[in-house]
Formats: C-alpha cells, structure tokens, sequence
C-alpha cells in the first residue's frame, strides 16, 4: 500500500445542491465509467451554504494515475473530474 486519498465531493459551488459520485474512469473516456473501476454511490448535498459531511475515502494501493469523474447529470463536462497519482503519469511524457 502506497497511501490513500480523501476526495472532496463539492469541488463545483454552482452544484452543491445536487447528488454528486465519485467514479473512475479513463484518460481516453475521462466522462465514462471504468469496468470494475470504484463507484461512491450518489450523496446528495442539502446546504447550499456548506458542503456535505459525507466523505468518500479510497485506499490507493499503486502508483499508477487514476481518473474519477462526478456522474452526476452533465457534472463531468462541466470539468468535475480528478486525477490521483497524475504526476506519475505526467512524468513518463
Ligand atoms: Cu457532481
């Protein structure tokens, strides 16, 4: 195991109100999901003053880049989207 990561699911202010996910996906399909790939289920937010308490923690056991993406409606193309040990990828470029 390499560490972990804590992802903030209210990374867009204008959508605090709305359900939001955190799934992984691909760099060629960054909006798709990736089969097999980890899925949070939807958590909704209820304030539009404060994020949501509710936290979604993944254990990364590699260091090989991964990209998660918010399901949610059009979210993903409005650019909600992460990427986890990124810089490894970037490095090899
Ligand atoms: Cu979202």
């Amino acid at each position: 195991m390499y560490g972990w990561i804590l992802l903030c699911l209210h990374v867009n202010l204008d959508s605090r109100l709305q359900n939001h996910s955190i799934v992984q996906s691909s760099f060629s399909e960054p909006c798709q999901p990736l089969g097999g790939g980890f899925f949070s289920g939807f958590v909704p937010s209820t304030s539009p003053d404060s994020p949501s308490r509710t936290s979604f923690t993944l254990t990364v056991g590699d260091k090989n880049p991964k990209w998660v993406y918010c399901s949610q409606a059009d979210h993903c193309k409005k650019g909600m989207v992460h990427a986890i040990n990124a810089f490894v990828s970037c490095a090899a470029l």
